[in-house]
């Protein structure tokens, strides 16, 4: 049995010029990862349900849940001194860490503490998301806006936890993606699955169909070939829509599929969040041999502009978001 502790220290030693920074900062997120875990698993007992009554930036009532998990997430990223400030979905501005320490911080987390929250008071499946870039701004200084705004493909880590039948951690920091599963008795992640890709075979689509009528024409015209009897292909495929992005995505990781939430009338440029939800899960995706898309250009070349910005998002299986794509181009909406 392997830790994810000891799993990190032992890539680190492949890097003879790594500081061990990056390590103490996933450490930090494991910590949190395990403190939402405890209190996820019994928020049925505790006053710890519904909504917290207070909206975001972007007018979403808040579940207490959600702002628990910010809270413990933030607290365990400050008290290390690798980390110069946060930005997260339920923050509506930077979390600049003040002082000598978080000045001197070489790396920015951005995250969603805990997504899929539609889903935590029916007891379905909720994640944390994360993604870590390097500072821009020299050291010693507070960060900017301007260490938060960075393309995708300059990630150094990212990944999530899924509190799941079993919570897992999975991450990539470019080498590939390794997966771990709690093992609540012990205290400790075990290295579960090493290397993780996405299966050749690709067969499920998860979409949140009752959207339909407002999908652009490209999402629609792909939806119905998914629907399609063809053998060769082993269509028609397999529909599966959990509502938590995090589990959608690593059931497709897993077993091969496409995850989709795409512009629609109420949605212009889709619902998820291109630097707390979209960059990581690209990453995590393009490390597993997948691919993830806007519909028409790679999620790691856009340049954001806004710290919420959204963004039509395509990912998983590389031959099923280049399928997508292809409707895409193929019908443009006029
Ligand atoms: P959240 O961050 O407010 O929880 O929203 C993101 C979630 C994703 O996890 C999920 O895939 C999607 O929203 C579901 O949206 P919908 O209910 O519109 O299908
Ligand atoms: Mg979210």
């Amino acid at each position: 049995m392997k830790t994810l502790g000891e799993f990190i220290v032992e890539k680190q030693q492949d890097f003879p010029h790594a500081t061990g920074e990056l390590t103490a900062l996933l450490s930090a997120i494991k910590l949190g990862a395990k403190i939402i875990h405890r209190d996820i698993n019994k928020a049925g007992l505790v006053d710890i349900l519904g909504t917290s009554g207070i909206s975001n930036v972007q007018g979403e009532v808040q579940m207490k849940l959600d702002l628990f998990a910010n809270e413990k997430l933030k607290a365990a990223l400050q008290a290390r001194g690798e980390v110069a400030g946060i930005a997260s979905e339920e923050e509506d501005e930077i979390v600049v860490f003040q002082g000598e320490r978080g000045e001197n911080g070489k790396y920015v987390v951005l995250m969603d503490p805990l997504d899929g929250s539609s889903n935590i008071d029916v007891n379905v499946s909720v994640g944390t998301i994360f993604s870590i870039y390097r500072r821009i701004t020299p050291l010693g200084t507070p960060v900017t806006e301007e260490d938060f705004l960075q393309p995708g493909h300059a990630q150094v880590a990212a990944g999530y936890v899924v509190y799941g039948s079993s919570t897992m951690l999975v991450y990539t920091t470019g080498y590939g993606v390794h997966a771990f599963t709690y093992d609540p008795s012990l205290g400790v992640f075990c290295l579960s699955h090493e290397k993780v890709r996405f299966p050749a075979k690709a067969n499920m689509y998860s979409i949140n169909e009752g959207n339909y009528i407002r999908f652009p024409l490209g999402v629609k015209k792909y939806l119905k070939y998914c629907q399609e009897q063809d053998e060769a292909t082993s269509r028609p495929y397999t529909s599966r829509y959990i509502g938590s992005l995090v589990a959608d995505f690593h059931r497709n990781l897993l077993k091969g599929g496409i995850y989709i939430y795409p512009s629609t009338a109420s949605h212009p440029n889709g619902k998820l969040r291109l630097l707390y939800e979209c960059n990581p899960m690209a990453f995590l995706a393009e490390q597993a041999g997948g691919k993830a898309s806007d519909g028409q250009h790679r999620i790691l070349d856009i340049v954001p502009t806004q710290l919420h910005q959204r963004v039509p998002f395509f990912v998983g299986s590389r031959s099923m978001v280049e399928d997508a794509e292809r409707f895409m181009a193929q019908f443009p909406d006029e």
